[in-house]
């Protein structure tokens, strides 16, 4: 089973689209594969809730059910994206079985399902932890801001100066890929692993993950990041994630693992 975690926020005018998208292309590009789309719901105040409802109806009058489910999981209220993750990931955990695949990407349509059956792929060729990455050859990024684009550039150079993990130079992107057994396994072992509060939950999760099993294997394909297809605001506070981000920098460093 292949399992899809999309962490929601007001993401009305985009979950409709990527509902069906994934639907369409992983019909084409993985015809064999059982999907899951666990979408957390992190207490939207808009009709994301519905809109799903109404579309998985009528993406199971099109699809075979058997391949694809959605499962709606929902936060009374907004917790903000960490725990949303948290809630994902422990479900997918929960259900998995160990030669499954876990991906998460964002709610918003700048990530594109096409791109799953890459990240899918690198796992079967051996890797445990796969991102869609804005630093390798051939990624494209079309529509966002230059400024939002060097700080992206600053976070990568940083934490590959300070936590070099091999494989990896895009820290901070949430389109991932991993192998369900090993996610499992550090789970089961640090039921603390998801302790971030904001945004910086992604850079934590994988810093994490090394830290606890350094030899797993870390790899990345190239991102293209549509930030065009994005309807609505963004509901990133830049300046918060970038304290965050430091605050954690700095606690990892003075080798703090457990807040
Ligand atoms: N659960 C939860 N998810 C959130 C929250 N804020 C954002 N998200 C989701 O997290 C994902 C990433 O949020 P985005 O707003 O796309 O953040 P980003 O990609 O870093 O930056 P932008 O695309 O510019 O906004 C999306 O799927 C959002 O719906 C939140 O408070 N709670
Ligand atoms: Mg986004």
């Amino acid at each position: 089973v292949l399992y899809i975690v999309l962490p929601a926020f007001n993401e009305g005018d985009n979950v409709a689209v990527l509902l069906t998208d994934i639907c369409r292309v992983l019909h084409e590009l993985l015809p064999n594969t059982e999907v899951a789309t666990v979408l957390v719901d992190d207490g939207s105040s808009d009709n994301t809730r519905e809109l799903a409802q109404n579309v998985a109806r009528s993406l199971a009058e099109q699809y075979p059910v058997h391949k694809f489910r959605l499962e709606l999981l929902a936060h009374p209220e907004n917790k903000g994206l960490a725990e949303a993750i948290k809630t994902g990931l422990f479900f997918c955990c929960d259900q998995a079985e160990d030669r499954d695949i876990i991906v998460t990407m964002d709610c918003d349509n700048s990530h594109t399902p096409g791109l799953v059956p890459r990240l899918a792929r690198a796992i079967f060729e051996g890797h445990d932890v796969v991102v869609a990455s804005r630093f390798q050859r051939g990624a494209q990024v079309v529509g966002l801001s230059w400024q939002r684009q060097l700080l992206s550039y600053a976070a990568s150079g940083l934490l590959r100066m300070l936590f070099p993990i091999k494989g990896i130079r895009d820290y901070t992107c949430g389109f991932r890929a991993y192998r369900a057994e090993v996610l499992k396994k550090i789970i089961k072992a640090n039921p603390g692993l998801i302790s971030e509060k904001g945004f910086s939950v992604m850079v934590d999760l994988l810093l994490k993950i090394h830290h606890y099993d350094p030899d797993l294997a870390f790899g990345e394909i190239p991102l293209l990041l549509r930030y065009d297809r994005k309807m609505g605001s963004s509901k990133m506070n830049i300046g918060k994630t970038v304290r965050q981000t430091l605050s954690l920098i700095w606690r990892r460093k003075t080798s703090s693992w457990t807040n």
